[in-house]
């Protein structure tokens, strides 16, 4: 064993290597360490950082217990064993958001944060698109995909940050001027022990903010402390919360935007832009943005997008229906739609109840299901069909549909027994449907 190292880096994804490179700019060298055998960061490691050593395929107690802080990446659980043993020591066990939240600590920068189990990407770029509306210098990141860290390099007035259960287990010290969370519903049950715990999780989020946005149509939401606090919710609003009223998004008694020059569609989008209204409102945005916003964003690829209308049969890809409360909005949202649907679902369920599925499959006219858990699905429904793979699900849509029906993937399960993330599994079924277009042509 070599010398002591003071700070250990836990994971060597996009979070590790962002951990890495933060520290190595303070003058920091740490010890990188991976369960994983091959670890995806490891090339650009090396090229990057060539005196950094890494440990793979496990995590070695002998460094851990002699490190003066660990920063452990949002993929690993903070109960593993080892880690549970450096807390026990009192070792500095934290987040990459946590060293971004110390980072900060003397800077005027603001900060809004956005968890909860479904909407979060789409609320925090909403909140990014108003700021910038508004003309505000701000950067966007977290587990929308840029690592935290990455984003003080733009030195922005505001940061805004999507955060996930896992990331905010490991933080303490953020200092928002807002922060919501969206809604709460069953997601990482193979993390959680339940339901309490995962929302433990997310409410953390509260303790570090001066205000905190919730959702009234979702109690689960609600802070547990009462505290600075605004609401949003798809009902008439109560004084000077957000919500809506005759035909239109309304602060107050305020007028926004009438909902027919909203372009994202289903209510639950509704929800988001009047929670991305509140956060933005906290940052100064005024209503001029905000409205210039609500009429152009179309929402992000992966999430209930149309992909193309074949044979009069419109194709929608909602692969980023990871979890069942998703799925349950996506239905809801498209069941105005005039003809039948067909979902595609499936995938790795990530240990959850699928039975809050059962209502909303009344709406659909084939249930097709892929993957993993596919079965535990298929089981809800009487004469769904069970396909092995994507190509084979697309196939058998298009050839079950009927004109004026829509075919939509919205699988209610992570993508990771199949593909590689979400965004793989959806461009492959829009890959699959471009195909179907060219065979009609
Ligand atoms: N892993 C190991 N051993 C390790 C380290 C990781 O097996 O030692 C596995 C994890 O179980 C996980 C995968 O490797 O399946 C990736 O984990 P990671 O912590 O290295 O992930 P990063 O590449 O750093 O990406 C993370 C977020 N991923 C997770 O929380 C799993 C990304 O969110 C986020 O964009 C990124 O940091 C930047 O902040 C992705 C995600 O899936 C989109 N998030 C989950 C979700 O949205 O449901 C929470
Ligand atoms: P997240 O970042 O929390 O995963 P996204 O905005 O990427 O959220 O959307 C993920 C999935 O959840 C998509 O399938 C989308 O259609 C659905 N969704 C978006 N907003 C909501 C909401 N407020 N309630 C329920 N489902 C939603």
């Amino acid at each position: 064993m070599e010398a002591r190292h003071s700070h250990i880096v836990l994971g060597l994804g996009a979070t590790g290597l962002s951990v890495v490179r933060y520290l190595s700019a303070q003058g920091v060298t740490p010890l990188v360490m991976d369960s994983r055998s091959e670890p995806p960061g490891q090339a650009e490691l090396e090229r990057d950082f060539p005196t950094v050593a890494l440990i793979t395929g496990g995590f070695d107690c002998r460094y851990l217990v002699q490190a003066q802080q660990i920063i452990v990446s949002p993929g690993i659980a903070i109960d593993t064993p080892e880690i549970k043993a450096a807390i026990d020591m009192e070792i500095d066990v934290i987040g990459d958001v946590e060293l971004f939240a110390r980072a900060l600590q003397q800077s005027s920068a603001k900060v809004i944060a956005i968890t909860g189990s479904n909407g979060k990407s789409t609320v925090t770029t909403l909140v990014a698109e108003m700021a910038a509306a508004q003309g505000i210098n701000y950067a966007m990141g977290g587990n929308i995909g840029v690592p935290v860290l990455d984003l003080l390099a733009a030195d922005a007035d505001l940061y805004v940050l999507e955060l996930s259960s896992f990331q905010l287990e490991t933080t303490h010290s953020l200092n928002c001027i807002a922060a919501t969370c969206l809604n709460i519903s069953e997601d990482h049950m193979d993390r959680y022990a339940d339901l309490a715990a995962y929302r433990q999780a997310k409410l953390s989020l509260y303790e570090q903010s001066k205000l905190a946005v919730f959702n009234r149509d979702d109690q689960l939401t609600l802070p547990n402390e009462p505290m600075n606090q605004t609401s949003f919710g798809l009902g008439v609003p109560a004084g000077d919360d957000w919500g809506m009223s005759e035909g239109a998004l309304v602060h107050g008694e305020q007028q926004i935007v009438e909902v027919n020059e909203v372009s994202l569609v289903g209510r639950h989008n509704h929800a988001n832009l009047l929670a991305a209204m509140a956060l933005a409102f906290a940052a100064g945005v005024e209503k001029q943005a905000m409205v210039s916003v609500a009429k152009q964003f179309k929402g992000l690829q992966h999430r209930c997008e149309l992909v193309s209308v074949v044979n009069d049969v419109a194709y929608v890809n909602d692969s980023k229906a990871t979890n069942v409360g998703a799925t349950v909005a996506a239905i809801e949202g498209l069941s105005a739609h005039q003809g039948g649907i067909i979902l595609i679902a499936g995938g790795d369920g990530k240990g959850a109840d699928f039975s809050p599925l059962a209502r909303p499959l009344q709406r659909i006219s084939q249930l097709i299901t892929l993957g993993k858990d596919g079965p535990a699905i298929a089981e809800l429904v009487e004469g769904s069909i069970t396909v092995e793979t994507m190509q084979q699900a697309v196939a058998q849509a298009a050839q079950l549909a009927e004109p004026g029906d829509l075919v939509l993937l919205s699988p209610a399960c992570a993508s990771l027994d199949m593909y590689s993330n979400f965004m793989a599994r959806g461009d492959d079924f829009k890959q699959l449907v471009a195909e179907l277009v060219v065979d009609h042509e």
